[in-house]
């Protein structure tokens, strides 16, 4: 079932997202809806609260060489944790979320994540690159956060006046 993903400024994207406990069927319907949501708007990263549910929980599908997202490449993260951030790197962030705008921003490099599985199974992955930028992106999103706070302000204050021009047209 694909989803309605919420977009800024709705406030519920300020939430900070609750620890997923129980690992049953329920949530694996739901990972399942949040990959087909997240392909349906050509998405390769989507956090819970993006789709109005404050759980710990994001997919994340990067494109392979084809620029296919099977399901062998989904990754589904649940109640992650950063360990062990290393380095500084920038790259040109969007979000479905923020629809039409892409801004740099910096991330840490490398990291090693400890995260459950759909299963409740305790996992680590060491992610680079845009692996890492993603991750990233999307534990933000658990926390409340977006992208555009990480702006300067200067860049912020154009953002908002663009977003607000589209918000506008759009009506
Ligand atoms: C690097 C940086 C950020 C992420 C987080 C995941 N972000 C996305 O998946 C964003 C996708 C996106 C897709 C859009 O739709 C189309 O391009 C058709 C879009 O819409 C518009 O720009 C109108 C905006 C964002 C992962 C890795
Ligand atoms: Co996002």
């Amino acid at each position: 079932m694909i989803l309605p993903i919420i977009t800024y400024p709705n406030k519920l994207l300020k939430t900070l997202s609750r620890e997923v406990s129980d690992f049953d069927g329920e949530l694996h319907r739901f990972l399942d809806d949040m990959y087909e949501t997240m392909l349906h708007s050509n998405g390769i990263g989507l956090a819970a609260i993006q789709v109005a549910n404050p759980i710990r929980a994001l997919v994340i599908c990067l494109p392979d060489e084809e620029g296919n997202q099977p399901r062998e490449n989904l990754l589904e993260i649940i109640n992650p944790l950063i360990l062990d951030p290393q380095g500084n790197t920038m790259y040109q962030e969007g979000c479905l979320s923020v629809p039409g705008f892409y801004e740099d921003v910096e991330r840490f490099c490398t990291l090693t994540l400890r995260y459950h599985d759909r299963y409740g199974n305790e996992c680590h992955l060491e992610a680079t690159d845009l692996l890492s930028i993603a991750i990233q992106h999307e534990i933000d999103h658990l926390d409340g956060k977006l992208f555009i706070e990480k702006l300067s302000y200067n860049r912020r204050k154009k953002f908002e006046k663009e977003y607000k021009k589209m918000l506008k047209e759009k009506k």
